[in-house]
């Protein structure tokens, strides 16, 4: 069978109006890619996979929910929607809309988006409206002018974001079988860790696949969840969940009490460290989508996890490339050299 997209693959599963009119790039179906050398690095005695979201359309996990949010607004013929973006919302409603002849704003913080992000929205002929403020005030305002205006809102407050994001949680469960033990995410507005807790307990009702721990995790710098208040100027390195005050910050406490998991917080340096591990593994993701995997790490090592014996899902959100200049930042790069054997010789092999 033809892959054609989360809504196709999943349509029985979704509350989607049937008026909704499907706009889709083929979305979803992402890989599960087992990472055993991390696994025994941290004890060992337990099964470690990544789901790789950045596989998707736009390079981020983005693009399910914005399958459905677009498919519901084209089905109420919107011709124009707006969102308030770290980057990757940014650039997924820019694709979907564009797919589906619609008019995009979005509103980024100015010069808190990886290049990745931005440029996205520009190739997409998005209306790309910067703002001097965070996040947080981007979100405000978005929502008060789609109360007010006729055009529609796709940020994660928008339910059918939800309905669509939660495929990732029905794929982990048919990739592995049965629901992980533990299912550990970033979380920036909370819509995503909202989804999965939602996708996983709707596959439970109809395939009893189980329910997993939710490790929720956030950069140390941008806590809202963790601190119980939120941060009026939160900094982190990991721009995408560079969030203050999450509109879903509820229903993700929610998701952690209700699967016996945990909100925690990394720093900035356990994030990069973790992105450089996994890259050496192969698996190249923006710094946000490392914050899972490094709070995973975090618990085991403080004892608050024990993974033996356990399936251990870690959601990487994002693909790295959306964000090179953090790792060229870090890097040296050598001078060219001139076109000549002993000179390659020389460097490959003089030490
Ligand atoms: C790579 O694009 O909020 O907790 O405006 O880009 O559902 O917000 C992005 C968030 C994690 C956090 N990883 O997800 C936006 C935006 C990556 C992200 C998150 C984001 P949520």
């Amino acid at each position: 069978m033809i892959y054609k997209g989360i809504i196709h693959k999943y349509s029985e599963l979704l509350d989607l109006p049937a008026y909704s009119i499907t706009v889709s790039l083929n979305e979803g179906n992402t890989p599960l890619i087992p990472i055993p050398r991390l696994a025994n690095e941290l004890g060992g005695d337990f099964k470690l996979f990544i789901k790789y979201e950045g596989l998707n359309p736009t390079g981020s996990f983005k693009d399910r929910g914005m399958t459905a949010a677009i498919s519901e607004a084209v089905g109420r013929n919107v011709k124009s929607v707006i969102c308030a973006s770290t980057g990757n919302t940014a650039a997924s409603a820019a694709a979907y809309s564009a797919r589906a002849g619609l008019k995009a704003f979005v509103l980024m913080p100015a010069g808190k988006v990886a290049a990745g992000k931005i440029t996205g929205a520009i190739a997409h002929q998005a209306e790309v409206i910067q703002i001097d403020g965070s996040f947080d005030d981007a979100l405000e305002l978005v929502v008060k002018i789609s109360d007010k205006h006729p055009v529609s809102l796709v940020n994660s407050i928008n339910p059918y974001r939800i309905e669509g994001q939660q495929t990732g949680a029905f794929e982990i469960c048919e990739q592995v079988g049965s629901a992980p033990d533990i299912c550990c995410l970033p979380v920036g507005n909370a819509g995503n860790i909202t989804s999965y807790w939602k996708g996983f307990r709707r596959f439970n009702e109809v395939k009893h696949t189980g329910l997993p721990q939710m490790l929720g995790v956030q950069a140390a710098g941008s806590a809202p969840l963790v601190l119980g208040e939120p941060v009026k100027n939160p900094e982190t390195v990991a721009t995408a969940i560079r969030i203050g005050n999450p509109a879903r910050g509820e229903e993700a406490l929610q998701a952690a009490h209700e699967s016996n998991g945990r909100i925690i917080s990394c720093t900035d340096k356990e994030i990069l460290e973790m992105q450089s591990r996994l890259a050496q593994e192969g698996v190249w993701v923006e710094p946000a989508s490392a914050a899972g995997v490094a709070g995973l790490k975090k618990e085991i090592l403080l004892g608050n996890i024990d993974p033996k014996d356990k399936t251990i899902v870690a959601i990487c959100t994002g693909h790295g490339m959306k964000d090179p200049d953090i790792i060229v930042n870090q890097a040296e790069l050598k001078e060219p050299i001139p076109v000549g054997l002993d000179k390659l010789e020389e460097v490959i092999f003089s030490n």
